[in-house]
């Protein structure tokens, strides 16, 4: 029975990404007691079903790793989800906006995995012994949930808001860089709208793969070779707009743009 419950959310918030259709929150609608675990298992299972009809996993993506999303949504305590290949926008590339509901862009950055990193345990100084390159992004979130309102279990379910992502061009060595210290500036139509440094998650962005490595080793899992990793928001997020123009700059990894179309 419980399954089956969890089943039917998974439908209900995969439906409303292809419907492009808000919905009211799980905790509201279907399962007020959702639990962490359980929504966890809700991800899994939107996970099986977008890998059933052809998607591949580009990764697993950290999310709230920062005090500017933690005081913006009201949630302070981090959560992973998936990235799959169908989110991809190329860099310079167009969003359509009639794809979306209300989407927000984030810059973050992102890690290419060069060895398995299995925990529990793992430290940032592990993870970027095992990262091949880092590289800027911004990531488009787009909650299912009406007027983005949901409580920590239900973004977990709702695959941590995530809804596209634009990867920058540049592949770095991590040791190449003090990641705390590199700046982002976020703009959108020519204007500053955010900016912060890489300290803002969670003191060095590798602290969030390794959370995210210690948190899948509590289910047997691990972060894999290969994947493309982003380690959570620098800013708070910032709601788009059809004709927008967004531009990431980091210092030293490059400037990640793209239009907002129709
Ligand atoms: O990537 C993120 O930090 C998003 C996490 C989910 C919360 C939100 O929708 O802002
Ligand atoms: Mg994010």
């Amino acid at each position: 029975m419980a399954v089956e419950v969890l089943k039917k959310i998974a439908d209900y918030l995969v439906d409303a990404e292809i419907e492009k259709r808000e919905v009211v929150k799980v905790t509201t609608a279907i399962k007020p007691d959702l639990t962490v675990e359980e929504a966890y298992q809700v991800q899994d299972l939107i996970v099986q079903r977008k890998l059933e009809e052809g998607h591949r996993v580009v990764g697993p993506k950290m999310g709230l790793t920062s005090k500017a999303k933690w005081d913006q949504m009201g949630v302070s305590e981090p959560i992973y989800g998936h990235v799959f290949d169908y989110m991809l926008i190329e860099n310079g590339g167009a969003l359509p906006f009639s794809d979306l509901l209300h989407p927000k862009v984030e810059a973050e950055i992102a890690f290419v995995i060069g060895e398995d990193i299995e925990g529990p345990g793992v430290t940032g100084a592990q993870v970027q012994a095992k990262t091949a390159y880092v590289l800027p992004a911004l990531e488009i979130i787009d909650s299912r949930y009406e007027n983005f309102n949901f409580t920590h279990a239900d973004v977990i379910a709702d695959n941590a808001s995530t809804s596209r992502v634009v990867f920058g061009n540049s592949l770095k060595k991590p040791a190449d860089f003090d990641l705390e210290l590199v700046g982002a500036v976020l703009s959108v139509n020519g204007q500053v709208k955010e900016l912060g440094a890489g300290a803002a998650v969670l003191g060095h962005p590798a602290n969030a793969i390794a959370m995210l490595a210690n948190m899948l080793a509590r289910k047997g899992g691990k972060v894999e070779k290969g994947e493309i990793i982003l380690s959570g928001a620098i800013t708070s997020a910032i709601l788009l707009h059809a004709g927008d123009f967004v531009s990431g700059k980091f210092d030293r990894l490059g400037e990640v743009m793209f239009t907002v179309g129709e």
